[in-house]
């Protein structure tokens, strides 16, 4: 069976981003492929948390992991520090293939390092994308399903593994990325110019899996929108799209349906409609995940460690004797 990998940060909140460009793929490919899906602490660190703050995001993101659909019994669910082999493993990655060439690539370290540049950002937030090769290449992964801001970190584990494989013989395999066409990149309601982030300035610019009716319902009518008023799903009106392309991807209608739907109806009865459809998909999602123990989360990630822990110690030990460790 095919394996497959993939984490969000516990950095905030989910968004809409979140589910329709990541986690709706892993729903549906765990049960074709051997699954884990990680939460990501030790990347979430690569920027200041608040402990309290860090450890409820914890548990709350796997709540939301469990209640979006994927099942523990078919996917292992498991918290990255919990595993030490992945800062280990990011280490031996960072000495041997790693150049600083490649990194001073990443477009992410420039986003995330802010208008100071790199001055006072942490030096775990430029290593950040040797940590998520290390992540993805531990487990043999053949699949990383990932959101289209993140590509660029999987074709940087590519990069490494080949490197790896050419100095010290076949050790990792060359894993590919998974996008979902539609949803690979969900744009903020405020500007559809730039990707729909947790860290955004304004809470206008996305829709947490938490929000409330209301909360949804005020954010779509303030989402910014195009010139016109007809509904048409074009590469002109880039606010609409995207809007659409949330409408669709919720309610599983083809773009196409969408815009007869709204035949010589304006913006205001399809942000009407799109806030029916969002607010259908997140009420049961929140009465989900509102009826899932603490003490349930802490079960199943005992056990996604356990498992995970084992699988990645194997990995560690081939890596380590490759390397000349005396193991
Ligand atoms: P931040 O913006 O604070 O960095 P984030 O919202 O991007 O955080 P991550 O934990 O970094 O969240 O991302 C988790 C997954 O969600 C990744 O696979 C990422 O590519 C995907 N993702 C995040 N935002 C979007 C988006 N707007 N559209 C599609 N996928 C997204
Ligand atoms: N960097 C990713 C989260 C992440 C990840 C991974 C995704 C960390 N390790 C391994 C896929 C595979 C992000 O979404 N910000």
């Amino acid at each position: 069976m095919k394996k497959t990998f993939s984490g969000v940060q516990p950095s905030g909140e989910l968004h809409l981003g979140n589910y329709l460009g990541a986690i709706k793929n892993w729903v549906s490919m765990q049960d074709e492929y051997d699954a884990t899906f990680c939460i990501v602490d030790l990347h979430a660190i690569t920027v200041s948390q608040n402990p309290e703050e860090l450890r409820r995001h914890i548990l709350d993101v796997t709540k939301a992991y469990i209640a979006l659909g994927i099942d523990p019994d078919k996917s292992n669910i498991f918290v990255q520090s919990d595993v030490s082999a992945h800062a280990e493993l990011c280490w031996l990655l960072n000495c041997t293939v790693a150049r600083m060439g490649d990194m001073e690539k990443m477009t992410q370290f420039k986003d995330k390092s802010g208008k100071d540049g790199s001055e006072r950002a942490s030096v775990g937030l430029f290593d950040y994308p040797v940590l998520m090769a290390a992540d993805i290449l531990l487990y043999d992964t053949d699949v990383v399903p990932v959101g289209e801001d993140q590509v660029q970190h999987v074709e940087l584990t590519r990069t490494l593994a080949r490197r790896f494989n050419k100095i010290f013989g076949d050790t990792f395999i060359v894993p590919d990325v998974k996008l979902n066409k539609e949803g690979k990149r969900v744009m903020g309601l405020d500007d559809p110019t730039k990707k729909m982030s947790k860290s955004a300035t304004s809470e206008y610019n996305y829709i947490t899996l938490m929000d409330s009716a209301d909360i949804v319902s005020k954010k779509i009518r303030k989402a910014v929108t195009d010139s016109g008023s007809e509904i048409v799903y074009s590469d002109d009106k880039p606010a609409l799209k995207n809007l659409i392309n949330i409408y669709s991807l919720l309610s599983n209608k083809s773009t196409d349906d969408i815009e007869n739907d709204y035949v010589g109806k304006g913006y205001g009865d399809f942000k009407d409609g799109l806030t029916d459809v969002i607010v259908n998909f997140l009420t049961p999602f929140q009465e989900k995940i509102n009826s899932i123990s603490d003490d349930k989360v802490k079960e199943v990630l005992n056990e996604g460690a356990q498992k995970a822990g084992k699988q990645a110690e194997q990995k560690m030990q081939e890596v380590k004797e490759k390397i000349g460790f005396v193991v």
